[in-house]
């Protein structure tokens, strides 16, 4: 019997719609999307990606020569803190950033650690690179608990965190580390007349082939702070992080900046939960194993005074804040969010995050993916919340 046309149009859209639905099932589960919200309907990463706009330092047509008196060079280097321990990771991430970059502009590395740098780590990262690289130590002081914490409190606050289950709660070295990427690194004498820094980590991956000196692109277009990836925090780890800010600025309000990131940094629209836990900060940052940055920005009056006002609060040990909610909050308010830049071109994966473009000079992600593993990782774009207010910029 014949089945009426109508009836078969049902059933073909039917079978569209099931077919759809499965699509777009699969594609949330893959990590590709990230679920975009306030109003996006499209990744821009999934958009073909070509080079910043304006005139950019290639190799080819200046000298780079790894020991040119005359580089072309400014004024910048590659840094890490890093373990003795790390040397492989570190060495995967050289590799990846050398073959993608710096074997064409030979910048320097600067290596920072808390205890000495043994000669098999010397040995091998030089292995790596034409540049030079520096080892160095932080100074005790740097290091060192200040004498105002508390350890017993320490110890404490950290037991509280754990049974919330707070990774490294209770593991000091990473409290020190958080308080020296937030307000020592770019104290360390060998930074001093340096300008310009790309922060990396062991284990990271890159994955763009990036034919600009990225360097010259943040100086000539009065850069302060670039970076890759945005995500939400833990709100349990900066519980007073934000009304410490607030206090700050009601001491200090000259020091805002006009085209500032306010609404970035307090919106809560997009997890209400959050901002609530973390007392008004939205808990979006800048994920900060990947930061190129002015230095000057980190030395001057208002971040370096804001660093201060922090450290004294106690919430580098008390609570768990992190250096990256701490530039965050500190380039959102300080600096213009005009010299603020996405580096939507440079493919980055520190886990279990990416920044993938879409371009034929990268390979070995998956453009538009924003993270690998579990599909509650999704939920900790930021993107959408900085896309609408700041800018794709
Ligand atoms: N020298 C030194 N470096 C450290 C210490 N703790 C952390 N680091 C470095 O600081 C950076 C951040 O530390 P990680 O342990 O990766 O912290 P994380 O990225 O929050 O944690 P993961 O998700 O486990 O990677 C890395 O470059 C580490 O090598 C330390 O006690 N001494
Ligand atoms: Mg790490």
């Amino acid at each position: 019997m014949a089945i009426a046309r109508p009836i078969r149009m049902l059933g073909a859209a039917c079978i569209l719609l099931t077919l759809f639905l499965i699509f777009q099932v699969r594609q949330d589960s893959s990590g590709v999307s990230s679920k975009l919200t306030h109003g996006m309907k499209r990744d821009p990463l999934l958009d073909p990606t070509g080079e910043p706009a304006g005139e950019l330092w290639r190799a080819e047509d200046h000298d780079y020569s790894p020991n040119s008196d005359k580089s072309a060079r400014t004024n910048a280097a590659l840094i890490s803190l890093v373990r003795n321990q790390e040397l492989y990771e570190l060495i995967s991430t050289m590799r990846d950033l050398e073959r993608t970059w710096n074997h064409k502009f030979n910048y320097p590395y600067i290596f920072f650690n808390d205890e000495p740098f043994t000669e098999e780590f010397k040995q091998k990262t030089q292995a790596v690179t034409k540049a030079k690289i520096q080892y160095e130590s932080v100074p005790k002081e740097h290091w060192a608990v200040p004498e105002w914490i508390s350890m017993e409190l320490f110890r404490e606050s950290a037991q509280i965190l754990e049974e919330e289950s707070i990774q490294y709660a209770s593991k000091l070295s990473y409290h020190q580390m958080c308080r020296w990427n937030s307000g020592m690194f770019y104290k360390h004498p060998a930074l001093k007349d340096y300008r310009y820094y790309w922060r990396i980590e062991p284990k990271v991956q890159f994955f763009c082939n990036v034919d600009y000196d990225v360097f010259r692109y943040m100086e000539d277009n009065n850069k302060t702070y670039g970076f890759t990836i945005n995500l939400y925090d833990a709100p349990q780890t900066i519980k007073k992080l934000w009304p410490e800010t607030r206090k700050f600025l009601a001491a200090n309000p000259s020091y805002l900046n006009e085209n500032n990131m306010w609404e970035w940094l307090t919106d809560d629209k997009a997890r209400p939960e959050h901002t609530k836990d973390a007392n008004g900060y939205s808990t979006c940052h800048f994920w900060s194993n990947f930061e190129i940055g002015d230095l000057d920005f980190f030395r001057g009056e208002q971040y370096e005074s804001y660093f201060q006002h922090l450290d004294r609060a106690g919430g580098f040990f008390y609570e768990r804040w992190g250096d990256a909610p701490v530039h965050s909050i500190g380039v959102g308010l300080f600096a213009n969010a005009a010299n603020v830049h996405w580096f939507r071109d440079i493919g980055y994966n520190h886990i279990p995050y990416y920044n993938c473009p879409n371009s034929p000079k990268c390979s070995g992600c998956k453009a538009g993916q924003f993270f690998a593993g579990a599909d509650f990782l999704a939920k900790e774009d930021c993107r959408p919340t900085y896309f609408k207010y700041v800018g794709t910029h």
